[in-house]
């Protein structure tokens, strides 16, 4: 090779490499200090959310930048604008986040069943936000707030947060979770399986121990098939207890089955509370879990029918009040 040719191809690697280093320290300068979600990175605010950018490649399979297990503790004085301040500058209105250095794997409306535990919420919205963020997901939160101090229907609120997430976005996964528990360790990934998943395993509560094996309470996901395949959860449950043994014998009865992550990767902490009011045990569960099989076209998404009284968009999240038509009596 003769001489000026060998020194033009040096002069070229160097360039290059000079290039490449540059173009690495730029990226690493706009990760985000590590006392707010180390990895969030901020949504391009001119887009719009949910619409992925056009060059952008997938996600990874594992996202790069999970912590593990979680300090987690509700003793702190929180309050909704310090989660604001700290967790804010990465969202947008409604609770709605994306990556933006890659498409996620699944769009996931995380929905919440909720009336008046505005201390869990801040907490909940605390420690999920900054794990959802690190899981790389195209999500938004949706709380469910049922109207009026008539007795609590949790399933009802699910299946309404399913329909009102998909008027908004074309979700393809659906989180549901109680908004008193809170994850301790962000590899447990709030996403859709090719089975509907229990992802509260391992609660402090029962010792970390699953309470028996076919309990799909606490936090769940369901792809927007799974769900349809079932018809949603059953809107009659009215009172605490058993929606989820119906959702349980829902699934089974259409010939999935439960997937759970391992009882580490499950673990979660429950805040502490007494028995909300409105929400006594349903003395009707037992009877009713005899009928599932035959109520699964009968009572779900197939016959939902509810008001929604508002939808306010916090930055934190959706918030939408819904009349759930409490029978009189
Ligand atoms: C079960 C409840 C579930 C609840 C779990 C954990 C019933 C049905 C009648 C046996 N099931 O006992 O709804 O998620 O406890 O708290 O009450």
């Amino acid at each position: 090779m003769p001489k000026t040719a060998f020194k033009l191809l040096l002069l070229f690697s160097f360039s290059s490499l000079t290039f490449f280093a540059v173009l690495l320290l730029h990226l690493k300068a706009r990760n985000v200090p590590a006392a707010v979600p180390s990895t969030a990175v901020r949504p391009n605010t001119t887009a719009t959310p949910g619409r992925s950018g056009g060059a952008l490649g997938p996600c990874p399979d594992v996202p790069p930048n999970l912590l593990g297990s979680l300090y987690v503790e509700f003793r702190t004085n929180r309050t909704l604008q310090d989660v604001r301040n700290l967790v804010g500058p990465f969202l947008q209105q409604g609770g709605r986040y994306r990556p933006s250095s890659c498409v996620a794997k699944q769009k996931v409306a995380v929905i919440i069943p909720f009336r008046n535990r505005y201390e869990h919420l801040t907490h909940w919205l605390y420690y999920l936000h900054p794990v959802l963020m690190r899981q790389q997901l195209d999500y938004g939160v949706y709380v469910i707030n049922q109207d009026g101090d008539g007795v609590f229907n949790r399933a009802k609120l699910m299946n309404i947060g399913f329909v009102e997430a998909l008027i908004e976005y074309d979700y393809d996964c659906f989180v549901f979770s109680d908004v008193d528990l809170v994850p301790i360790d962000d590899r447990n990934l709030y996403r859709c399986s090719d089975h509907p998943r229990h992802l509260s395993v391992a609660v402090d509560k029962f010792n970390f121990i699953l309470p028996y094996a076919t309990i799909f309470g606490g936090v769940s996901a369901l792809s927007e098939q799974q769900f349809l395949k079932v018809n949603g959860f059953s809107n009659t449950f009215w009172g605490w207890g058993g929606e989820d043994d119906d959702m349980s014998q829902r699934i089974s009865y259409r010939g999935m089955f439960i997937s759970r992550p391992d009882s580490v990767t499950g673990r979660y902490k429950m805040i502490q509370h007494e028995r909300d009011s409105h929400n006594d045990p349903n003395p009707r569960r037992v009877q009713k879990l005899r009928e599932t099989y035959f109520n699964i076209i009968k009572d779900g998404l197939s016959t939902l029918s509810y008001t929604v009284r508002e939808i306010r968009k916090d930055l934190l999240y959706t918030f939408v009040t819904v009349d759930v038509q409490v029978p009189a009596g």
